[in-house]
């Protein structure tokens, strides 16, 4: 298991973070929680699910992901 830490740009509301939680948690070996709030999110993931991925899945659902330096 690998943690990944994401900055999220985009959410408006709370219900935003429930949103991108949703279609990261629907990768498998994916556990993701989003923070509205720090709009950040950490997700714990198997070690074969790469960053990219949890990028892209947080673009489909409407929202920018950066990787923090
Ligand atoms: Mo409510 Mo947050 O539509 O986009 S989930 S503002």
């Amino acid at each position: 298991m690998t943690t990944t830490d994401l900055a999220i740009t985009g959410m408006t509301c709370a219900s935003c973070a429930n949103r991108i939680e949703r279609k990261l948690n629907k990768l498998d070996g994916v556990e993701a929680s989003v923070n509205y709030a720090t709009e950040k999110a950490r997700v714990s993931h198997a070690d074969g699910v790469t960053t990219d991925e949890l990028v892209r899945a947080v673009e489909a659902a409407g929202y920018v992901a950066t990787v923090p330096v």
